[in-house]
């Protein structure tokens, strides 16, 4: 987000209230700014609590009739989307990266690849919203029932703006929910539309999608009374703030927050390009690591610490940085200003610290055609300890921090010494030592040998202060957007 609009802003792109395209009660914008080349793309409605109460209005009279549909028939709703989605990926993917700087090739294609899969998902598990029934003998039939939980708030971040729609509003659909998403200000253009091709295949007001600011638009729909399950992707602090209004009205709440997590590279693999493409990868340097699942701390034991950390480098600085549209770039731009600038501070601290070595990268080109957008270098700082605060914090920008280890348990306690507990990434060829360190590490998603993104079925969330509540799977349907009820019936009436 930049700026409110003024008389020369672009025509605003409305946002979707009860099944129509409207702009803010007010009349404000927001700009939309391309953070390559820091030129206004857009403009949005900027939603305050006036439209919010008109989005929950139109969610909750459209309720009714959607949660009594047969869950198939919602799940072939989503099926119907899915197709569109698939067909207009290639459209998704050029205004996400447009507006994300994310690159095309590497990053917001694939993202657009994926939403007609997880709509796909999740519509194919309208038949799996199933109860149980308890055996409590022949004379009572006792069952539970999985119920829709009624308008559910979704707020969600920048960063994988239209899968991260996708994940909220399939699942909590297909459930028998209507919704309410506010985009991030700095991302809305991809997932309105998202927005409108899920329109064209639903009764109005089943889902809602608003524009806004966080304080503006955000807080009065986490703290809307009618607004019945809560469900935030981003940063822990405004985490913690949705989980307390939650606690206000006693909500149940979904929380998917940050990382800081442990990527582990065991002596028996060495500088091996698949171990090297693997690291890139878990560190997500083609999202400029823009990702919560960033394996941003990467334990290297000591015997193969220089040799990966050589080969390591020499691959990082071959990988193009550049416009998001170009085919050939591999890595775009920090997402705005604000987080360039907190990018590059913490640049500044490695380099200023004595006891830091910069293995590759550093602060972003001042001048040339790179310095006319928010481009920060991928950035590797080694002989690090899990004490500093670039190893502490999560830092949401392409700045990776080595640190060497050769006792197991140490390491261990190191991986696990961080107040987040989301991604883990394991590098052995010995499956053993794999399943063991999987098995210890305290994060809620661990990849071995892999570093690939989500798919639908993972079940996927954090431990500790990265998240309440599992996404991406079936489990994740079922325990975030439905509840539960037991119905007993005695069936041993006496005689009349
Ligand atoms: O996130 P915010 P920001 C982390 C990452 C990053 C930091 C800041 O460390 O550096 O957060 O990013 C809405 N009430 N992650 O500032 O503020 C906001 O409008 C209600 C991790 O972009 O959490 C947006 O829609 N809503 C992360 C959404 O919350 C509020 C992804 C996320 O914004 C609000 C993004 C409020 N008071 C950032 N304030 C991940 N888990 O992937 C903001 N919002």
């Amino acid at each position: 987000m930049n700026a409110v609009g003024g008389a020369a802003t672009p025509t605003p792109r409305p946002m979707l209230v009860g099944g129509d395209w409207v702009l803010a009660t007010s009349g404000e914008t927001i700009l939309v700014e391309n953070p390559a080349n820091r030129q206004p793309i857009a403009a949005v409605p900027r939603g305050r609590a006036g439209d919010v109460a008109a989005a929950v209005a139109a969610a909750l009279a459209a309720f009714p009739d959607w949660s009594r549909i047969p869950p198939r028939e919602r799940g072939r709703a989503l099926l119907r989307i899915a197709d569109v989605l698939e067909g207009r990926a290639e459209e998704i993917a050029r205004q996400v990266a447009m507006e994300t700087g994310n690159a095309l090739r590497t990053q917001a294609r694939p993202e657009a690849q994926g939403l007609s899969q997880i709509f796909r998902y999740f519509g194919g598990l309208a038949s799996e919203l199933k109860g149980e029934t308890i055996p409590l003998g022949d004379h009572v039939l006792s069952y539970t029932r999985r119920e829709p939980i009624g308008v559910v708030g979704a707020i969600i971040p920048w960063n994988a703006p239209v899968l991260l729609a996708a994940l909220k509003i399939a699942p909590a659909l297909c459930a028998g929910n209507t919704v309410v998403l506010k985009a991030a200000e700095d991302a809305p253009l991809g997932v309105l539309m998202l927005a409108a091709i899920c329109q064209d295949h639903l009764p109005p007001g089943v889902l809602n999608v608003l524009t806004g600011t966080g304080p503006e638009a955000g807080e009065p729909l986490a703290r809307h009374p009618a607004v019945r399950k809560l469900s935030f992707t981003g940063s822990t602090a405004v985490g913690k703030l949705i989980m307390s209004w939650a606690a206000e009205r006693i909500v149940p709440v979904s929380l998917e927050l940050g990382g800081k997590s442990p990527c582990i590279v065991y002596p028996d693999v060495g500088p091996e390009e698949w171990v090297i493409d693997g690291i890139i990868a878990a560190m997500r340097f083609t999202r400029q690591s823009q990702s919560c699942t960033a394996g941003s701390r990467l334990f290297l034991h000591r015997r193969v610490f220089d040799s990966v950390l050589t080969r390591l480098a020499a691959k990082v600085a071959t990988l193009t940085l550049g416009d998001p549209l170009d085919e050939a770039t591999d890595i775009g731009t920090i997402i705005n200003r604000k987080q360039f600038d907190r990018v590059c501070g913490y640049v500044k601290e490695g380099i200023g610290r004595r006891d830091a070595r910069l293995v590759v990268g550093g602060l972003p080109p001042s001048e040339g055609p790179l310095s006319e957008g928010y481009f920060a270098v991928p950035t590797i700082f080694a002989d690090a300890t899990n004490e500093w605060r670039l190893a502490r914090e999560e830092i949401f920008g392409p700045v990776l921090v080595a640190i060497s280890w050769d006792d197991e348990a140490e390491m261990l306690r190191m991986a696990n010494d961080s107040h987040y507990g989301l991604a883990a990434y394991v590098f052995t060829r010995d499956v053993a030592t794999a399943l063991r360190t999987a098995h210890q590490l305290e994060a809620g998603w661990v990849q071995v040998n892999q570093a690939g993104g989500q798919v639908p079925g993972h079940s996927y969330g954090g431990f500790k202060q990265s998240g309440i509540g599992r996404e991406f799977s079936l489990e994740g349907m079922l325990d975030s957007f439905t509840q539960r009820k037991n119905v007993s019936v005695n069936l041993d009436l006496p005689p009349k």
